[in-house]
């Protein structure tokens, strides 16, 4: 167990039930308890966002910071860097979180050279991989902070100048490696500032046939070094790049056959990013799980009144159950887990929020799975949408699907079967059937 230093006052959290009224304990989320065939850790397989946790104190375009980290203990930023560590997992170990996740400068502080900030990260591996062994805690993913330094500011991969391309290509050998030694299970590609602002001074194709190349030069030093987890590419539209190459599920989905990347690459769906499209969540994990591409799920909700990506931490049940359902039907996430983006308000102040916060969205998808799960086996609200396709159980619709059929038979099977019959989608009883299981 982590010590005592950071959380102080604050007990390892307990599973009480849902008729429990202490807010430092779970409510649905019972790590050990079977649905559908797995525990519910190894459903969800909960990773804590080190950025959002341990870095971010709640600063805004308007203010400073309001939360006061006391691992934020010196002036030497390697310093900070180590206390904040042993922090992380003094709260993993409490919350009984069993992954994490992070950006290499999460880790470990920006040098002053290409070389000094490799020597920072490899301290802080070795570090937290001391910490992983005595904890049990791993790593669900590693990357690499491609867009908070200025030289990033017209992409890394996707920037005009070749020089900050190679600085790019440094920091994922760095991260790819941290990731490595640290045992990571997938490694993520999020688009940061790949994308651009203006058309006039941008030559997209150039700038795309880039990242192409630099993500198959990322994927084979990976597989060179032993990397045998995913890569997985996060969709996310419109920041900070007004247009952002990887804008939605399906638009990735298009770029990874395209520049062949589809055997090592899948999608890391976030929900803030599928709304900020104008998709539900669901149907983002939708499009991955059709591609048999839904490999990790960044868990958190976007505020509806702004529809920005605020990351909230996921509180709407029903758009988990909705993200459930998807997830069960694809069995499960595999070497992916359920990572909270997300981070807690600016006037969440207390350092008990950051477990509230936890306890909320780890309680909110365990209530939606035990909820999806009923309505998948006992209810079999999937058979709604599998019954609208029973006309193609036929011989002549199977002749069309497999390509035998032209398209001057169907017409003769037009007019041979007459004015088709309508059939009723039943949306309003599907809902209603929800809400009565919630
Ligand atoms: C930002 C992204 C980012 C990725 C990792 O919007 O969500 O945090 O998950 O770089
Ligand atoms: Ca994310
Ligand atoms: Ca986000």
């Amino acid at each position: 167990m982590s010590e005592n230093i950071y959380f102080p006052g604050i007990n390892p959290i307990p599973y009480e039930g849902p008729d429990s009224e202490n807010h430092l304990a779970f409510k649905y989320y019972d790590e050990d308890y079977v649905v559908a065939g797995k525990t519910m850790k190894e459903h969800f397989r909960f990773a804590m966002a080190y950025w959002h946790s341990l870095c971010n104190p709640g600063s805004d375009p308007f203010g400073q910071g309001t939360r006061r980290f006391p691992w934020d203990i010196s002036d030497d930023p390697m310093e900070n860097a180590k206390a904040r560590l042993d922090a992380a997992f003094e709260f993993m170990g409490k919350m009984g979180i069993p992954f994490y996740c992070f950006h290499d400068r999460d880790l470990a502080p920006e040098g002053d050279s290409i070389e000094d900030s490799e020597r920072n990260l490899k301290e802080l591996v070795e570090l937290a991989a001391q910490k992983q062994e005595e904890s049990g805690i791993r790593l669900l993913w590693g990357t690499a902070n491609l867009f908070s330094h200025p030289r990033y500011m017209n992409g890394a991969a996707t920037n005009p100048d070749f020089q900050v391309v190679c600085h790019a290509a440094a920091q994922v050998k760095a991260a790819l490696d941290a990731t490595v030694a640290l045992g990571g299970e997938n490694y993520v590609f999020w688009g940061g500032r790949e994308g651009y602002t203006y058309l006039l001074n941008t030559d997209t194709k150039k700038e795309l046939d880039h990242l192409g190349r630099f993500l198959q030069l990322a994927r084979d030093y990976g597989r060179k070094i032993g990397f045998e987890g995913t890569f997985l590419i996060e969709p996310k539209p419109m920041e900070p790049s007004l247009h952002q190459y990887d804008f939605d599920a399906s638009t990735v989905i298009g770029f990874l056959h395209h520049y062949g990347l589809e055997k090592d690459f899948k999608l890391n769906i976030e929900a803030n990013h599928a709304t900020l499209a104008n998709h539900s969540f669901a149907h983002d994990l939708r499009m991955a799980a059709d591609a048999g591409m839904l490999g990790s799920i960044d868990a958190n909700h976007g505020e509806p009144l702004n529809g920005w990506d605020t990351d909230n931490f996921p509180t709407n049940l029903y758009e988990a159950i909705e993200a459930m359902l998807v997830v069960l039907e694809n069995g499960g996430l595999g070497r992916g887990g359920f990572n909270f983006d997300a981070k807690v308000r600016r006037t969440s102040t207390d350092p008990e929020d950051l477990f509230i916060a936890h306890i909320a969205g780890m309680d909110t998808f365990a209530r939606a799975l035990l909820i999806a799960d009923k309505l998948i086996q006992e209810v079999r609200i999937l058979d709604f949408r599998d019954n609208r396709y029973l006309s193609f159980h036929e011989a002549n619709a199977l002749s069309f699907e497999n390509g035998q059929a032209d398209l001057e038979t169907l017409r003769e099977w037009g007019i041979k079967m007459g004015e088709p019959e309508r059939l009723s989608g039943k949306q309003e009883l599907i809902e209603s059937i929800i809400n009565q299981h919630i």
